[in-house]
């Protein structure tokens, strides 16, 4: 007969292995929610080893550690791909919990040069899938790639109107967002990147005092509007007459101006804040300044090769 002393030690046995197995089952659980955490990341070696597409080739390639190369029957390159694992970065851009992966890619083909491309990857139970890309043109230097919050930030260097195909001056700072499966720009900002030669005075010239003389200067890619020209007389390389309006400049300022000719005509001496005397010692500067949102941003200038004269 089973009373409640031999039952006791039963019920406790019982309770022992039933809730040492749920223990065991719920560590085991846990464990494996987290391996499974763990597994959901993305790395760069899963990232050099996945499909790419191309809107610009469209074509879609199997990347195999980070490269894929595809030639014609006589040897040469018909199609090269290449993912850049230093611009490959990790980062929530939908907002649930998940890091995509943004990377960008180079294709190369027919001689066309170099493209670049933004890439966003999506993790799916552990493995990158392709979402889109974004052509960011031909010959483009990617500065940075970087995400925060959601957005993607890229800082590039594209071709201005003169620049040649290696060497794209015209800095670009653009930001993605990832929309469904869409890539939007959300902002965008250039600071052209141009030269300014001063013509003349050059160095060796000599002015009279109180003639009119034409200061000329060229400029690359002169856009119009957005920039303006400042003209400074510049003795021995310092301050010929102290500051000017209080702004600790190191010029006399002659003028401000729009470029629109490259040049200005100017009486010989005559600065913002009165004459400068004769000498031998002289130079122009100029410096333009690019007009972005409202401010004046110095993008370009230049100083006289030589010294010129002021006689009287
Ligand atoms: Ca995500």
């Amino acid at each position: 007969m089973l009373n409640l002393k031999t039952l006791l030690p039963l019920i406790v046995i019982t309770f022992i292995v039933v809730g040492g197995g749920f223990f065991v089952w719920q560590q085991g659980w846990l464990s494996g929610m987290l391996s499974l955490q763990t597994k959901k990341q993305l790395d760069i070696e899963q990232i050099k080893n996945t499909e790419i597409y191309s809107d610009n080739f469209k074509e879609r390639v199997a990347l195999v550690d980070g490269r894929y190369e595809r030639r014609y029957p006589e040897g040469a390159s018909e199609l090269y791909v290449s993912i850049d694992s230093e611009k490959t970065i990790f980062g929530d851009l939908d907002n649930d919990g998940i890091n995509e992966a943004a990377s960008i890619a180079y294709w190369s083909g027919g001689g066309s040069g170099t493209w670049r491309e933004l890439v966003i990857l999506k993790n799916k139970d552990g493995y990158p899938i392709f979402v889109t890309s974004k052509d960011l043109g031909g010959g483009t230097i990617i500065n940075s790639l970087t995400v925060d919050s959601g957005v993607i930030t890229l800082d590039m260097n594209i071709h201005g109107p003169e620049d040649a195909m290696c060497c794209p001056t015209l800095k670009k700072v653009a930001q993605y967002k990832l929309v469904g499966t869409e890539l939007v720009e959300t902002k965008e900002t250039s600071t052209p990147s141009i030269t300014v030669t001063i013509l003349s005075p050059n160095g060796e010239e000599v002015l009279e005092l109180g003639k009119t003389y034409q200061i000329n200067w060229s400029c690359s890619d002169v856009l119009a509007a957005s920039f303006i020209a400042r003209i400074y007389l510049l003795l021995n390389e310092q301050i010929p007459h102290g500051t000017i309006d209080g702004t600790p400049e190191a010029y006399n300022k002659i003028a401000g101006c729009p470029i629109e000719g490259g040049k200005l005509l100017w009486k010989v001496g005559e600065v913002e804040r009165g004459t400068v005397s004769s000498g031998n010692r002289y130079r122009i500067k100029v410096d333009i300044f690019a007009v972005i949102d409202g401010k004046e941003q110095l993008v370009a200038s230049d100083i006289s090769d030589g010294y010129f004269s002021i006689a009287e």
